[in-house]
């Protein structure tokens, strides 16, 4: 099938900002659709989202020079092509913007496009969207379900630093959506009613946890060690806790500054708080414990998570970028990769980020951002790919439940 329209439009993100959703056309008269979300505690060596800088309007957020990118100079060349080679346009999308770092048609539109022809291209062999990413770009793997990391409580950037830590998750240990979703809200919801209870907060932050005013990383988990106690669940036999420290955030001039307590402590030093709070709550899994660019530390970390068997995650380390990825495998600086598309900017290149990863031995973590649209693309393509892990929020906030919505839809098998 052929596309016979590519059109582009502003809307707004979770955040009330505005961000990018496309419209690809197929010649049956069907419309595909994509929308592209935005990150906060972005990493340096992300691909570039195209803004206005026009204080004028949004705050200087809007992306009308990213929608005409899509509708006056992408559209122009789409427009009569065949929809059955999505690696091939984004071949040529990544050409036609000739940048590293997708600056000049900007990474926000060029992402846009390439999700929607994804969809127009399952459309086209009328297959789901998971079933035509698994057999399209991932036939050496199975698909299935992953896990869920659940961030029921927000700090750092995402709730004004609360709390150092960016994200206290909680992993359900079954992997059917409808066992995992339900645990995760129980013990979601018993949690607020505890915070509630206690006077000390039951609004969220931006990813849908819980932003109380506890005092420690360490109250954190112990309140919610006592939620999901009272709901009959059981840490390691039930779930398991997992970390995202987002260190890039607090890292100045060679060391990290705890913004709660005004410590400030080296990368060793800041080791052996982690390997306590670890021991204490096992934690199974350390994302970003370290700057970005804190190679050593990472590594020296990823030699303890051998002796102690934890996940340590690189998120602003890679960027889901495969040279840096290509990096982190020859320093053996993390064991599990967290994959975000628009960090890297089209689908094809994110699903080489993927399979590096998988090839390395590593855990795949399929990732939203924490400014979000309705869009569930990542859910689709961490069951496709059989990724471990799936980070998309918390248990609240309808953009977050988008993507675990459509793991129950996919679990159905109705389509
Ligand atoms: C992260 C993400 C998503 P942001 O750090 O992992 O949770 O946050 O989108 O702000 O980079
Ligand atoms: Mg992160």
């Amino acid at each position: 099938m052929k596309i016979t329209s590519l059109r582009a439009i502003e809307i707004i993100d979770s955040r009330g900002k505005p961000t990018i959703r496309s419209f690809a056309v197929l010649d049956d008269g069907s419309i595909h659709s994509a929308s592209v979300p935005s990150g906060a505690s972005t990493g340096s060596h992300e691909v570039l989202e195209l803004r206005d800088y026009d204080p004028k309007r949004y705050q200087g957020f809007g992306v009308q020079k990213a929608v005409h990118n899509v509708n006056e100079i992408i559209a122009k060349e789409l427009v009569g092509r065949e929809v059955d080679d999505p690696r091939g346009i984004d071949r040529w999308l990544i050409e036609r913007d000739g940048t590293e770092n997708k600056s000049n048609l900007g990474a926000n539109a060029i992402l846009a496009v390439s999700m929607a022809v994804v969809r127009a291209a399952a459309h086209a062999v009328h297959k789901p969207q998971w079933k035509y990413l698994n057999e399209y770009y991932f036939s050496e793997y199975k698909p299935a379900f992953p896990r869920l990391m659940v961030n029921i409580v927000n700090g750092g950037r995402h709730a004004d630093w609360n709390f150092d830590i960016q994200e206290f998750m909680i992993c359900p240990v079954a992997t059917k959506p409808s066992e995992s979703i339900q645990i995760a809200s129980e013990i979601f919801l018993r949690l607020g009613d505890n915070l509630k209870s206690k006077k000390i907060g039951g609004l969220v932050g931006d990813e849908g946890g819980y932003s109380p005013t506890l005092k420690s990383n360490e109250e954190v988990f112990d309140t919610i060690l006592e939620s999901a106690v009272t709901c009959g669940y059981e840490k390691l036999k039930d779930f398991f806790f997992a970390v995202d420290c987002a260190a890039s955030e607090f890292y100045e001039n060679g060391e990290y500054t705890l913004k709660k307590t005004g410590q400030k402590m080296n990368a060793t030093q800041l080791t052996q708080y982690y390997s306590e709070l670890g021991q204490k709550y096992n934690i199974q899994s350390f994302e970003d414990p370290f700057a970005e660019d804190d190679w050593e530390a990472f590594t020296r970390f990823t030699q303890l998570a051998r002796q102690f068997q934890f996940q340590v995650v690189g998120d602003d380390l890679f960027c889901t970028n495969p040279n840096r990825i290509k990096a982190g495998i020859e320093k053996q600086a993390a064991n599990a990769v967290l994959i975000k598309l628009n960090q890297i900017g089209t689908v094809s290149e994110t699903v080489d980020a993927i399979k590096m990863t998988r090839e390395a031995g590593w855990k795949v973590i399929i990732s939203h951002r924490s400014g979000e649209t309705e869009n569930p693309f990542i859910a689709d393509l961490a069951y496709g790919c059989g990724a471990e892990f799936i980070k998309t929020g918390s248990m609240s906030r309808s953009e977050r439940l988008a993507k675990y919505n459509r793991l129950l839809e996919i679990e159905s098998g109705i389509r």
